[in-house]
């Protein structure tokens, strides 16, 4: 089989997943994508395809600009922060991307304005005033019949009135065309999704979009009218082309040859702005478009979408330091099925590690080495082919044009079953071919050939698993003495005639589920604390929009007590913190506060201010800050709030 492209005539295959927002808790559900991504990115490469996989975080907006604020950071060097973990992540999983974009970086920022500008010269892009709704967290505007309940339809929260000068895109204007993309070719995956597109967004009336705001700083200006910043998705969405080098007057190298993108992949609650609006501002740039956007389902936790704000994540961290990160990518490619979604339980991963990778993968590769070995000292020769052989050479035959298939139609799911298919009717022919009994026959000429036709398959086996799990794609070929091929040729019964294999330890230690459950349960309550702790700044901020009352417990919930400042200094590389030593009562704490540009550490060693002592320790540039003190602002002005005349340092605030 030459299924392979020539490297002479490499096809590329232009591959993204969603930028994401820098929340600093990456979840598992936001690893679905990436890792879904990185299985097509690995067996497209394995296909002879020149493949660029795209992925990076989208940075700006009002959501980052309010959370740096209460950090008391500028919003960059808030997302910087941040940036360097969701890499950390990547390379934890081995995620195999070929670029990563920042919309902070420069030449993204640049060639939005440009962008903007071409459309605004174009006239698809005009002033005029916007009023309605707009959901902060999702960063969505909505018209009053979009609301479910008057609450965002995408996550259910308060919406805020807004009323502002903005620009606005002429989506109204491609509605036709789009239609016509959504139901007329098979842009869109799965086809339900398309429905949903069409009834709810499209046939209930598309509108211009609001493309610009006025009321908050973070993001990227309008170059011809500074007041305004370019609505994120606006900003988000031009990535794809920005990556390439697209600035909206040139064509860059990349921009041939690797624009219209073969695959756009995302979750199903953002499949609106790829479908939708990134399709029309591409046909108002007179660009081509992007060839498939596929909208997978929600990985659900307790029948839930996983979601820092709904406190319900799994820390892909934690997961992936106890059972390595094969475990973790079989797991999320084999518990979604195509475009649906899939529940997340400990029980599940625990389960399929022990059953499917430490029992039917890892031993049957273990036993065959071990047989190999003890038999014939590793070495094997293709024999004669006996009628107990039929069956799984058959199978061997047809696994990769069947894994193929699976994998041109983007289902990673099926595809693993397939090849698992396979590990299933190896592990039956050990069963059936008895090769203990062989040897107790003397029948060696018999058993070396169900030996070959074993390892065969294992080759075949491992290296069709490359691009779903790497590592263990490797081990297992390394057993055979056989680095991972470039191409995927030769995947057939007797392309290698001969083999020399070594024993190799268990792929997969075999875990103790219950002792495994218990441990998980006690890592995620540290972490429910944690996630505890972003809730409860989420609904702050909520408040704090709309001015809601609270009640004379919540407020003496947060215990407040009057504190000396012994010791201050600037922290290292962050020009707004102060790195402040408070004494409290009999107590001492380390307090970081973004007061650096109002105070210097001079003038504050010797005052007295107001610490909320009970605030969860958090770090910040590597120091433990335990509380916060208050400070009253106006505009630019920032001043400390102190008790009037002197009192004893721990003295209770009420
Ligand atoms: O929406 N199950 O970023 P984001 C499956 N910045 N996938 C999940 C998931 C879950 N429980 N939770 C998150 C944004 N995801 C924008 C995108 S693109 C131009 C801008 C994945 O950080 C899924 O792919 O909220 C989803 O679409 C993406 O994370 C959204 O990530």
């Amino acid at each position: 089989m030459t299924n392979s492209k020539k490297k002479t005539e490499k096809e590329k295959f232009y591959l993204t997943t969603p930028i994401y927002y820098p929340s600093g808790k990456w979840h598992l559900g936001h690893c679905y994508t990436t890792v879904y991504g990185d299985a097509i990115a690995r067996f497209k490469r394995m296909e002879g395809y020149d493949v660029f996989y795209l992925t990076g975080t989208d940075e700006h907006g009002q959501k980052i600009e309010k959370r740096a604020e209460s950090a008391g950071v500028s919003p960059k060097e808030f997302v910087d922060g941040l940036v360097g973990e969701i890499k950390e992540l990547w390379s934890a999983l081995n995620v195999s991307y070929t670029k990563f974009i920042r919309t902070t970086d420069d030449y993204h920022v640049k060639a939005v304005q440009k962008i903007f500008k071409k459309l605004y010269d174009k006239g698809d892009v005009y002033k005029s005033k916007y009023k309605g709704k707009y959901c902060t967290p999702c960063e969505s505007f909505w018209t009053e019949s979009q609301l479910v309940d008057g609450k965002c339809p995408d996550c259910g929260r308060e919406v805020q009135e807004t009323e502002e000068e903005s620009y606005f895109f002429k989506l109204s204007k491609y509605a036709p065309q789009v239609r016509k993309l959504l139901t007329e070719t098979d842009f869109l995956q799965p086809e339900s999704r398309v429905n949903e597109m069409v009834n709810n967004f499209i046939d209930a009336g598309l509108e211009d979009v609001a493309v610009s705001r006025t009321s908050f700083k973070w993001g990227v200006p309008v170059e011809f009218d500074k007041g305004h910043i370019v609505y994120v998705w606006v900003d988000a969405l031009s990535n794809y082309i920005t990556a390439l080098g697209y600035n909206g007057e040139k064509e860059s190298a990349d921009m041939k040859r690797f624009w219209p993108a073969d695959l756009h992949l995302m979750a199903k609650e953002i499949v609106r702005f790829h479908s939708i609006i990134w399709p029309a501002m591409l046909m108002a740039l007179d660009l081509p478009l992007p060839k498939k956007v596929v909208g997978h389902g929600w990985l659900l936790f307790g029948g839930d979408k996983m979601s820092k704000s709904k406190g319900n994540v799994v820390d892909p961290f934690i997961l992936k330091e106890r059972y390595g990160a094969d475990a973790l990518r079989y797991y999320l490619l084999r518990a979604m099925p195509f475009g649906a979604d899939g529940a997340y339980t400990s029980e599940a991963l625990l389960t399929r590690i022990n059953s499917e990778l430490c029992n039917d993968l890892g031993n049957l590769v273990r036993r065959t080495m071990k047989m190999n070995e003890q038999y014939f000292a590793g070495k094997l020769h293709k024999g004669k082919e006996s009628e107990e052989d039929a069956a799984i050479i058959a199978k061997t035959n047809a696994l990769y044009g069947a894994v193929k298939q699976d994998m041109d139609a983007y289902r990673p799911q099926q595809a693993l079953e397939k090849i698992f298919d396979l590990v299933g009717t190896a592990n039956k022919y050990i069963d059936l071919t008895k090769p203990w009994v062989l040897v107790k026959e003397n029948k060696t000429a018999r058993l070396e050939q169900v030996l070959y036709v074993l390892t065969e398959a294992i080759r075949v086996i491992g290296v069709l698993l490359l691009p779903f799990v790497p590592e263990t794609g490797e081990k297992i070929l390394a057993s055979l003495k056989l680095a991972p091929p470039e191409t995927n040729d030769g995947l057939i019964y007797g392309n290698v005639k001969s083999y020399e294999t070594v024993a190799l330890d268990a792929l997969f230690p075999r875990l103790n589920v219950e002792k495994e459950l218990e441990e998980l349960e006690k890592l995620a309550s540290g972490s429910k604390a944690e996630n505890e702790e972003v809730k409860t700044e989420e609904k702050k901020q909520v408040n704090e929009q709309e001015n809601e009352y609270i009640t004379i417990d919540d407020f003496f919930r947060t215990k407040l007590k009057v504190a000396e400042v012994v010791a201050c200094e600037k922290v290292e590389k962050a020009d707004k913190l102060l790195k402040l030593t408070l004494k409290v009562g009999e107590e001492t704490r380390t307090v970081v506060s973004g007061i650096a540009k109002h105070y210097t550490p001079e003038e504050m060693v010797g005052k007295r201010v107001v610490l909320v002592c009970n605030l969860k320790p958090r770090n910040m540039r590597g120091i433990t800050s335990e509380g916060m003190i208050l400070c009253a602002s106006e505009g630019d002005k920032l001043v400390l709030v102190s008790p009037e005349t002197a009192i004893g340092s721990g003295a209770e605030v009420c």
